[in-house]
């Protein structure tokens, strides 16, 4: 399997985070993909460096045109404004409040976000772009005639929204990729979402559709991130209704455990009959992750690769989040492992 990978993901590198009453160094770091990169190569697979052909079409389906421009022109208004350092959101318009987009960028920021978990500095549209970039080469890879690809994306895209940035995520990847299948002729495509976290973008993206079917494996809001969505019971509106499925598992969910609700999600899309298949691949579910309480192995992520190969499909992994950095490359690395064993 070859992997799309960019440099300019560099070009995003957040200062600092609030989390659980300190400051500390965020945890979606640019380190990240160093570490998976050097376990990818380690285990042969094949990096292809992005020839970052920027498709806006697929991204202009799924994001509205003003938020787009938002996070184009966010950085300079933040700059104009005198302000220093990262742009951060602080307030946001929640019960009773007005949904109109204020003018000053301060305002701008929360109207556009879901939380403060996620600054904007002078690259960070640059390597939004880079990251859709990936997904959107990784797509071209399978649609070429690959079995799988996968997309190196940083930063993640699994919690932006039509019109929201946070969860570190920017530009939905992997709705990108859903899209593209759709454009180029699939008439159903499925995404599971298998990160840790609530896939609450890709979720609020396709929730009124019926050509995606959106599965994720996740923390309980209750108890987790992104603590607004990801209930069991939200399954779709409109032409979407009945094609959105939400597994929200206890802390301390194992293997045996999750594989059971994956196996529930790999019959759904078979049912489906979807042409093409996209994972958001998180390894954030590992348990030493510093913000996760799943207790996913290491060995775990050979047989959820093995599992996925089951379905069969055209598949393309995007990177989503994995924070445990000793293990987060051999973690990744087991996916595709499995993945690429399954046939045996
Ligand atoms: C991104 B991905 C404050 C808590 C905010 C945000 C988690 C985003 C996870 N430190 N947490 O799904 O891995
Ligand atoms: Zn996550």
């Amino acid at each position: 399997m070859k992997f799309i990978y960019t440099d300019s993901h560099k070009l995003h590198f957040p200062q600092a985070e609030y989390h659980r009453g300190e400051i500390v160094t965020p945890f979606e770091k640019p380190e990240r993909i160093d570490l998976i990169m050097h376990h990818l190569d380690e285990a042969g697979f094949t990096g292809i460096q992005c020839d970052d052909l920027w498709n806006p079409v697929p991204v202009m389906k799924v994001h509205s045109a003003d938020y787009l421009q938002f996070l184009e022109a966010a950085w300079q208004e933040w700059l104009a404004a005198g302000f220093k350092g990262d742009l951060m959101a602080g307030n946001f318009p929640v019960r009773r409040m007005q949904q109109r987009c204020p003018k000053h960028i301060d305002g701008k920021a929360g109207f556009y976000s879901s939380g403060n978990d996620t600054s904007i500095n002078a690259g960070t549209w640059e390597a939004a772009k880079a990251s859709c970039m990936v997904a959107q080469q990784a797509q071209k890879v399978v649609a070429n005639g690959d079995a799988a690809c996968l997309a190196l994306c940083r930063p993640p895209g699994h919690h932006a929204g039509k019109d929201l940035f946070g969860g570190y995520c920017f530009l939905n990847n992997a709705a990108v990729v859903a899209q593209l299948f759709l454009d180029q002729g699939a008439e159903k495509v499925a995404i599971i979402d298998i990160d840790f976290h609530h896939g609450n973008g890709t979720q609020d993206i396709f929730y009124e559709r019926g050509d995606v079917l959106f599965a994720s494996l996740h923390g309980q809001p209750e108890d987790s991130y992104p603590y607004y969505s990801g209930y069991a019971d939200e399954t779709g509106k409109i032409d979407g209704e009945g094609y959105n499925f939400n597994f929200p598992m206890l802390p301390g969910t194992r293997y045996e455990t999750w594989a059971r609700a994956l196996e529930e999600v790999i019959n759904k899309i078979r049912e489906f009959r979807s042409e093409a298949l996209i994972v958001s691949l998180g390894v954030d579910t590992y348990k030493e992750d510093p913000i996760s309480f799943f207790c996913m192995e290491t060995a775990d992520y050979l047989k959820c690769g093995k599992q996925l190969f089951k379905l069969n499909l055209p598949t393309v992994f995007v990177l989503e989040g994995g924070y445990a950095l000793e293990m987060v490359g051999q973690n990744v690395a087991n996916v595709l492992i499995g993945f690429e064993g399954g046939r045996s």
